[in-house]
């Protein structure tokens, strides 16, 4: 079911019992402001999620509230993970899903990083 983006962030989501360990993850990285794992519904051969531990529904929301330096470790995180698991060359497909029309399916930002196989022009 998408997810309304501008809800409040409901504490309850998959991520958030994720991050409080209360549901298992295969762990690629962890640092003081993010976590990163693998999809349980893999679309590439490798298909990472990287999501900061705070809690924030949607990329707006997170530019909005997070602190310069949740944001900076974040950006960072997504870099090191591909470059960690060598997908620089041939490359890899970052995206994220926003709300309803982009069918966000889970309320806690995260970005997705695809790989592994040639992914096509960008759909719209
Ligand atoms: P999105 O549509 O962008 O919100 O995608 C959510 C992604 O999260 C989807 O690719 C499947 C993944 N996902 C959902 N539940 C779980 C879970 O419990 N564990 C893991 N590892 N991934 C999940």
């Amino acid at each position: 079911m998408p997810t309304d983006a501008t809800l409040p962030y409901d504490d309850g989501n998959v991520f958030a019992r994720i991050l409080r360990g209360e549901l298992p993850c295969t762990r690629v990285h962890e640092d003081e402001w993010t976590l990163a794992f693998a999809d349980i519904n893999p679309q590439a051969p490798h298909h990472v999620l990287v999501i900061p531990k705070g809690a924030y529904v949607s990329w707006d929301d997170f530019s909005a509230r997070a602190s310069d330096a949740e944001i900076a470790g974040f950006v960072r995180a997504v870099g090191l993970v591909a470059r960690a698991a060598g997908l620089v060359e041939p490359g890899y497909r970052l995206l994220a899903n926003i709300g309803h029309d982009a069918h966000q399916e889970v309320p806690h930002l995260h970005v997705h990083i695809l790989a592994g196989r040639p992914l096509g022009p960008m759909l719209a």
